[in-house]
């Protein structure tokens, strides 16, 4: 689906789109206050404060009215300057506008849009008359806070999208109405997959069992990836003191994202957001010589951040979150060639997964600003230099974002498109020169002296619950063999006759560690089939007379109207295989 945001002649005609939807508003609720109206990845909004009243989708209808109305009339866009005096008088009665004034930098030069009775404060650029504005409309109305705090009045925004013409639009509708089957929140709960429950509070999903036995999957597969790859993986708790969090510098630098502290007896406690504290501590514990690094310290971890109520979307964000996470910790020599291991599994783990549409994202620091960052100008040159080098070796196209590394060390991330909404970051692989430093970490090099090492944070999945919400989209739920909660559904033909049979396959079937369901219901085949259709299970055998007199299977793959028939023996074999290699 096409990036509005990333499209410059698209994303002019969409921020000009969220004028004529202000405009039109204000003449049908005159006492509307408008907030900001940015374009987004998917067209755009504007969020609009309307006292008492609550829109709904008719009211969308009559907006939309309004707006071709205006558009017929075909009024001029026209650009003006003004002084910041001449701004608040402008809009003395407009305690947004006001705001927004307030928070521009002395210099700036304000500007406003005027199209007929309607003027906004804005930056623009804008198109040149209202009548270019032809093929829009609007999407959903939903609440907003207003600057995203929820401490703060709750605004109305109202989604939309334009386009220069009608067959885009349609095209681009379509996309949308895919798209939102594609949702993983519509999929996970039509699947069982996870719920959520007012009672355990927003942002904290509940998986079910179905979600479970996915969960577990991932876990099995990245568990025995990391294995092999040299991980030691280890369990910590869930919960740090304050004192652990302002060691490691989150308490100073991350505490909004962070749930309050309690006190139990004299200590006073965090919900984690990170791990990588613990697992500080946890290389601490011995003594280390350079002979032994690279050491890796994995763990699937449960972190708790506070993430905007606004902002939390099924198992997408979340603020409770088990992240696949891992600790490296390297000489400055190594962090070359364990960077380039990181990346080859996550390019091994997309391929598995048949992710193609990702981008990686590598944050640079700004040369021109180095007062920004940890000092140490040969460590950020040495350490960014073999990150473009590992990139560009396995052929990796990326983004150069100049000046967007952490303070602590330059990193590598992979975004990836949701169905619904803007992309998100999936795997990351952080570089930090600093925290070894906080927690005094270090090992003796071959003159047996005392060094730092440096700690590559890296998630692969990102977390369970994201790379969840990501695949189900991708796959629309029909997950492969491997993955699915029920690997096999079988239906016996006709259960007083081939009942006996069909559960002599399922036994070996289970023999072989493979999830099966037997539909033993008394209901007719064409419907069992239909069910097994909408649970998307990915493969179904039929058993009739000819399957038991032959000791043979009939399998259908789902989606498919093909059936084939193979030994039991040999079907054994294969589905092993099959679920063995992933597929
Ligand atoms: C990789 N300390 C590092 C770790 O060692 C860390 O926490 N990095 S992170 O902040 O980038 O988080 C790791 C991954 O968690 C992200 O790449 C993202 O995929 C995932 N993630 C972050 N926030 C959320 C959230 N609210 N819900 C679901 N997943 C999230
Ligand atoms: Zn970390």
């Amino acid at each position: 689906m096409i990036n509005i945001k990333e499209n410059e002649e698209l994303s002019v005609l969409n921020h000009s789109g969220a004028h004529l939807l202000a405009q039109a508003v204000k003449h049908l609720y005159p006492d509307a206050l408008f907030w900001v109206g940015p374009v987004i990845t998917d067209g755009f909004y504007y969020d609009i404060d309307l006292g008492s009243k609550k829109l709904n989708e008719e009211d969308l209808v009559s907006i939309e009215k309004e707006m071709k109305k205006i558009v017929k009339d075909g009024k001029r866009i026209v650009r003006s300057e003004l002084t910041r005096e001449e701004a608040l008088e402008k809009f003395k009665n407009d305690p947004y506008k006001i705001d927004l004034i307030n928070e521009m930098e002395e210099d700036t030069v304000i500007t406003c849009y005027t199209q007929g009775d309607f003027t906004d404060l804005c930056r623009g650029p804008h198109v040149e008359s209202v009548k270019e504005i032809k093929y829009f409309k609007l999407l959903k109305v939903s609440g907003a806070y207003y600057k995203g705090d929820s401490k703060n009045k709750m605004l109305q925004r109202i989604y939309g999208v334009a386009f220069y013409n009608q067959e885009d639009l349609n095209e681009y509708l379509k996309e949308l109405e895919e798209a939102k089957e594609r949702d993983h929140r519509k999929i996970g709960a039509a699947l069982d997959i996870f719920m959520s429950h007012d009672l355990v509070g927003k942002g904290m999903p509940l998986w079910l069992p179905n979600g479970a036995i996915i969960r577990k999957q991932l876990e099995n597969y990245i568990y025995e990836k990391e294995q092999k790859l040299g991980y030691h993986h280890v369990y910590t708790p869930c919960v740090g003191t304050v004192d652990l969090y302002k060691t490691s510098g989150h308490w100073d630098h991350y505490k909004e994202n962070m749930f309050p502290s309690m006190k139990v007896d004299e200590e006073e406690f965090v919900l984690r957001p990170m791990n990588c504290p613990h697992h500080m501590l946890i290389y601490g514990n011995e003594i280390h010589s350079y002979r032994d690094l690279p050491i890796r310290i994995g763990e699937f971890a449960t972190d708790f951040r506070y993430e905007a109520s606004g902002a939390v979307k099924g198992l997408e964000r979340v603020r409770c979150m088990c992240q696949n996470d891992a600790h490296l910790f390297v000489t400055p020599e190594q962090i070359g060639e364990e960077f380039k291991k990181v990346v080859s599994l996550i390019l091994d783990v997309y391929k598995d997964f048949g992710i193609k549409k990702y981008k990686f994202r590598l944050s640079l620091r700004d040369p021109m600003d180095k007062e920004k960052y940890f000092d140490d100008d040969d460590m950020w040159n040495m350490a960014e230099d073999k990150l473009r080098e590992v990139l560009n070796e396995f052929g990796c196209e990326y983004h150069e974002a100049i000046g967007e590394a952490a303070f602590y060390g330059p990193k590598l991330d992979v975004e990836v498109k949701p169905a619904v909404g803007p992309e998100i970051t999936l795997s990351t692989c952080q570089l930090d020169f600093l925290l070894p430093r906080k927690f005094e970490l270090s090992y003796i090099d071959s003159n047996g002296e005392k060094q730092t090492p440096v700690v590559l944070h890296r998630a692969i999945f990102g977390t369970f619950d994201r790379f969840t919400a990501f695949i189900i989209e991708e796959t629309k739920g029909a997950f492969p063999l491997w993955l699915a909660p029920i690997s096999i559904n079988i239906i016996p033909v006709n259960n007083e006759y081939h009942l006996e049979y069909a559960t002599r396959v399922k036994e070996i079937l289970e023999e072989n560690g493979i999830r099966v369901n037997l539909d033993s219901r008394n209901e007719k085949l064409g419907y069992k089939m239909r069910e097994a259709q909408t649970r998307k299970i990915p493969m179904t055998l039929i058993l009739g007379d000819k399957e038991r007199d032959n000791k043979e299977i009939s399998y259908r793959l789902y989606s498919e109207k093909e059936t084939t028939t193979m030994k039991l023996d040999e079907f054994i074999e294969f589905i092993n295989l099959k679920i063995k290699e992933k597929k």
